[in-house]
């Protein structure tokens, strides 16, 4: 294979293959002929499109001539809230369960859909009693609590695009994206539980609405009351207003609003490599078309199926697989709102005992912490309600995927590694449960229809076995329209390196059977000696070795290779970061790999920097051990983890 500076290097091997079950193939929604039927482009989103309901049809399936042009189902006519809801209402799913909620202290809560329809009606009107009109923005700052969903489907009913904001972001964080989408009412609640603790989302709102003119109400539901020590709610008179005051005299019946198939639907606001956040923008018909389908075919959607995707509603995950694609598709969801460790390291798997969860989504830094904590805790509960396991948000390692597939699959569930983004709005490369054979560390091929390619620097398509940069080549319905207020940076950042192409931002390589490995952001890329190494397979390779749960790697300055590799290392409980564990796992990854990927240093701590949705910040990383300031930390979860860090770091040195 050869390989140049325009590509980037991937060595990594592995050759386990796991064939779908006659079993689960014989049942499952999606058969290898859908991918034949994707030959027709347009006529197989319009067959997905019939299964929604309009209000008026479209005239045209698509116009595409990106980044100024990107139409779907053009002249069509719809509501999101209607089709989540309503459609289920009129049918036996009336009073089937929508949404299965439990909180951090055990409580259960269960909607139906005729719930959910009465609660969503009740709430719209509310919020049109407060003067919101079609195309007003609504900010979202709110716990994992029904009424979270409650409140996007209601915006989503009366034409208000929503702007979630993750309850875990600061007062700042949250006034600079209300006011970049100028809102007008927020939702809120007094806090929400996590760990056990309270997060005080009142008090931060108050903080934040200091500056923020465009805002005159604030709804505030009551998730915890007064009796917790240390508490603060203050209503301000005139602008704050309690959920369940206002919904007294509420009527339910709240006609849907017809939206054109490109109203804006919602807002959602991703971290990008500069400070200022982008507000993705997604519309009603593709996003809700392509939410539709994905969830049906992926996660092969059956009428009794229990669904739980883990994310919080305030990240896309959380949009597109707790709300919109499981409810369009009258599914019954799981939601939780707490952490994974409260009260005990077993409560995930208690939960899905309970429900009898039929169907999990979850991230790879999750399945790498439960890996840490050991298979005692899943051990503990009876997960064979399971039958199909989902993975999202970074790329999952080889050994993770098969820890995932053993103790909690039980190795009979497929695994999906599905990949896509805040700007996809779908899963674009995912298998088919059923009908696409997995290995373990790859998202296998792109969904039906979707036109994906590794480019090189020239943009011409790279050999198998090659990396380069992901890109996607056609139209998918629920792409990104452009970025809110910011049609500039939109094309400077997506289309500005192959015009007409999108640009992910991630590495990717192909196997000899077209299959993709997502190699990690293209700017985590270490160049060693000329070679371009993705972060990815080297942190596969030691978290193959058995003492280790998680790794990052980064490239430090080198006189002769230009850059090295520092690991920084978390071993699972029971191991110890001594001189002999340092050697051993240097000569693991030059046996995995090669030497050219042996890390120079190997750093063992405790916790790795990561976002708030849990993702490896690289990048402070790398700025510890350039021992330079820090650059935008808003965005990290956990600041004290990169203040232990510089410790151990210059400890090291
Ligand atoms: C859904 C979500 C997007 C970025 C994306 C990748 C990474 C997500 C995978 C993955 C490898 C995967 N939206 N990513 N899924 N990398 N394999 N299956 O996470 O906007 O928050 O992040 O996440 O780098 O560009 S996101």
């Amino acid at each position: 294979m050869e390989t140049t500076e325009k590509t980037i290097d991937a060595l990594l091997e592995e050759n386990r293959v796991f064939e779908p079950s006659d079993e689960f193939a014989s049942q499952a929604n999606a058969t290898p002929e859908i991918y034949d039927e994707a030959e027709d482009f347009e006529g197989f989103w319009a067959r997905m499109a019939e299964e929604l309901h309009w209000y008026r049809m479209w005239d045209k399936v698509v116009e595409y001539d990106p980044p100024a042009v990107i139409r779907w189902f053009i002249g069509g006519r719809l509501n999101a809230s209607y089709n989540c809801v309503d459609r289920h209402v009129a049918g036996p799913k009336r009073n089937k369960a929508a949404i299965i909620w439990e909180g951090e202290l055990g409580e259960e809560r269960v909607l139906t859909y005729w719930d959910l329809y009465r609660e969503v009606g009740k709430f719209a009107n509310v919020l049109k009693g407060l003067g919101v009109k079609k195309g007003d923005r609504v900010a979202i700052y709110m716990p994992m609590i029904p009424e979270l969903p409650i409140a996007l489907l209601a915006c989503a009913r009366i034409g208000a695009p929503h702007s979630v904001v993750f309850g875990g972001f600061s007062a700042e964080a949250l006034r600079e994206r209300i006011n970049d989408a100028e809102a007008k009412v927020i939702i809120t609640a007094d806090g929400g539980y996590r760990r056990g603790g309270v997060v005080q989302l009142k008090k931060a709102v108050d903080e934040a609405l200091q500056m923020t003119p465009t805002v005159t109400d604030v709804v505030v539901v009551k998730r915890v009351g007064d009796d917790v020590e240390g508490m603060v709610c203050h209503m301000q008179e005139g602008r704050d207003h309690w959920w369940h005051e206002l919904g007294v005299d509420a009527k339910t019946k709240c006609e849907p609003e017809e939206m054109d198939a490109e109203d804006m639907l919602y807002i959602l606001y991703t971290s990008g490599s500069t400070g200022k956040p982008k507000g993705i923008v997604h519309t009603t018909g593709g996003y809700l078309v392509g939410t539709y389908t994905t969830f049906k075919y992926i996660f092969d959607n059956k009428d009794d199926d229990v669904f739980w995707c883990t994310a919080d509603i305030g990240w896309v995950t959380g949009h597109s697989y707790v709300v919109y694609g499981p409810l369009a598709n009258g599914a019954t969801v799981v939601m939780y709102e707490g952490s994974p460790d409260f009260p005990d390291r077993g409560r995930w798997w208690g939960t899905i005992e309970k429900y009898g969860v039929t169907v999990l989504y979850t991230a790879p830094t999750a399945i790498r912490s439960f890996m840490k904590w050991g298979t005692e805790w899943p051990a503990k509960y009876d997960l064979s309600s399971l039958r199909l396991l989902g993975s999202v948000g970074e790329p999952i390692n080889p050994e993770a995927w098969m820890w995932y597939h053993k103790y909690i699959g039980n190795e009979n569930c497929p695994v999906a590694d599905t990949w896509w983004q805040t700007e996809t709005g779908m899963i674009l490369i995912t298998p088919l449960p059923g009908a696409v054979a997995t290995k373990p560390g790859s998202a296998t091929r792109p969904f039906p229809t979707v036109d994906a390619d590794v480019f090189d620097e020239n943009g011409d398509s790279v050999p198998v076995g090659a990396g380069g940069n992901l890109v996607v080549k056609k139209a998918w319905p629920s792409m990104t329209r452009t970025l809110y207020k910011d049609p500039e940076r939109f094309k400077a950042v997506y289309w500005s390196k192959y015009p007409g192409v999108y640009l992910a931002g991630d590495g990717a390589k192909r196997d000899e059977d077209g299959y993709f490995w997502l190699l990690g952001r293209i700017d985590d890329v270490i160049n060693i000696s000329g070679h371009r190494m993705s972060t990815m397979e080297v942190e596969s390779a030691l978290v193959d070795h058995q003492a280790v749960a998680e790794s990052a790697v980064i490239g430090i300055p080198h006189e002769i290779k230009g850059e090295a590799i520092a690991a920084f290392v978390i071993l699972k409980d029971g191991f110890d970061g001594t001189m002999q564990m340092e050697k051993e796992l240097k000569s693991h990854v030059r046996q995995k790999i090669g030497a050219i990927a042996q890390p120079e240093m190997i750093i063992f701590i405790a916790e790795l920097p990561k976002t708030r949705s849990g993702k490896i910040m690289r990048r402070l990383l790398r700025d510890v051990a350039a021992g330079r300031a820090l650059g935008d930390t808003t965005t990290l979860a956990d600041p004290n983890v990169v203040a232990e860090l510089k410790k151990k770091y210059e400890n090291e040195e």
